[in-house]
C-alpha cells in the first residue's frame, strides 16, 4: 500500500512514520509513506494556500489550486504533471494501452465532471484495458464534519492500494475540493483539533496495522477489541498474587473451554457497562443476547 499525506506541516509525521510498528512496516516494504508540503504547489509569489472567504465572515479558506495540483502531481507518472486520471491507467503498471495517448484530455479541467477528478479519466482508454488490480486511490479529507472513523472504516481502507490524506489547519476548505477531488471525509471524534494531522496519523496507524505481515501472530488484529464489535476482556500476567490481589482462578486452571467462556462473558459484561450501544451491532448469539438482557 502507498499512503501520501498532504500537509503544511510534514515534519509532524517524521516520528510516527519512522518509529515502532509503522516504521517496521515501512522497512519491510509493506507500506510506503510520504508527507508532502502542498505549499510547494501554491501558484502565487507569496506561496499562500489560503484566502478570504467569498461572502465575508471570519477565518480563512484553503484554496483549491494547491490541493488539486499536489494530488494531480502525486498521481502523474514520474512526477510529471499529467492530470490525476493518469494513475489508474494501465501505463501505471507498465502496460502500454494500445500505444495510447496518456495525456489526452487530462489538462487543467481534468476531473471537473463525475465527482472525483481521479475517476472518469479520459486517459483510460477502455474498461477492458484497465487491469483489475489497479484500484483508484481514495482521497481522504480530514475534517470535524466528516464521517466518524471506525474499525469498520479502517478495514475498508486497509483493502485499498493507495490512500491520499489531505490535512487542513484551522481553515475551512474550498467546497470544490470536497465536490471534485475527495472520495471520503473523515473525523476521529466529536471534539475539535487544530488540524487534520493528528487524525490522519490515527487513521494511518489503525489501517497499517491491519495490513498482512505488519503484526505478529501473537498480537493478531483479528483478536483485538472491536474486531468482533465488543470490548476486550481483562488481561493478567505474573505474579499470580500482587499486593494481595489475585488473578481470577479460572485463568490459572488450565481449562481452556472455561477460560474462553469466562473471557467471552467478561467481554460482554464490560461492553454492557461501558459501551452498551456497541451491543446493538456486535456479533453475538441469541443466547448471549438473552443473557445480557436480563
Ligand atoms: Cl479530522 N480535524 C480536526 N481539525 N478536528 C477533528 C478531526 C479532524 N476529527 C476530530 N476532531
Amino acid at each position: 500500500m502507498r499512503i501520501d499525506v498532504l500537509t503544511l506541516f510534514p515534519e509532524m509525521f517524521a516520528g510516527v512514520f519512522g518509529a515502532s510498528i509503522l516504521g517496521k512496516a515501512r522497512e519491510k516494504g509493506i507500506v510506503e509513506l510520504t508527507a508532502v508540503n502542498f505549499r510547494e504547489y501554491a501558484n502565487n509569489k507569496h506561496n499562500t494556500v489560503d484566502d478570504y472567504p467569498y461572502g465575508g465572515g471570519g477565518g480563512m479558506v484553503l484554496k483549491p489550486e494547491p490541493v488539486f495540483s499536489a494530488v494531480e502531481d502525486l498521481l502523474g507518472p514520474g512526477g510529471e504533471k499529467t492530470g490525476a486520471g493518469a494513475l489508474q491507467g494501465p501505463e501505471q503498471l507498465g502496460i502500454d494501452p494500445q500505444g495510447g495517448d496518456l495525456e489526452g484530455g487530462n489538462g487543467e479541467g481534468s476531473g471537473s465532471e463525475g465527482g472525483n477528478a481521479l475517476g472518469g479519466a479520459t486517459a483510460v482508454p477502455t474498461e477492458i484495458a484497465r487491469p483489475q488490480t489497479a484500484k483508484p486511490p481514495r482521497v481522504i479529507l480530514m475534517c470535524p464534519q466528516g464521517e466518524p472513523f471506525t474499525q469498520r472504516k479502517a478495514e475498508e481502507l486497509a483493502a485499498e492500494d493507495r490512500l491520499i490524506f489531505i490535512c487542513g489547519h484551522y481553515e475551512g476548505y474550498d467546497e470544490r475540493i470536497r465536490e471534485h477531488l475527495v472520495t471520503d471525509e473523515l473525523s476521529i471524534g466529536d471534539y475539535v483539533l487544530t488540524g487534520g494531522e493528528l487524525p490522519a496519523m490515527v487513521i494511518i496507524d489503525s489501517v497499517v496495522r491491519l495490513l498482512p505481515g505488519v503484526l505478529g501472530n501473537e498480537s493478531s488484529a483479528a483478536a483485538d477489541s472491536f474486531s468482533n464489535g465488543l470490548l476486550e476482556y481483562p488481561h493478567y500476567t505474573r505474579p499470580a498474587v500482587f499486593r494481595g490481589w489475585e488473578v481470577p482462578e479460572v485463568l490459572i486452571s488450565g481449562h481452556h473451554v472455561r477460560i474462553d467462556s469466562w473471557r467471552r462473558e467478561q467481554s460482554l459484561l464490560r461492553t454492557l457497562s461501558r459501551r452498551p450501544e456497541l451491543l446493538e451491532t456486535a456479533e453475538m448469539t441469541e443466547k448471549e443476547r438473552e443473557w445480557i438482557a436480563q
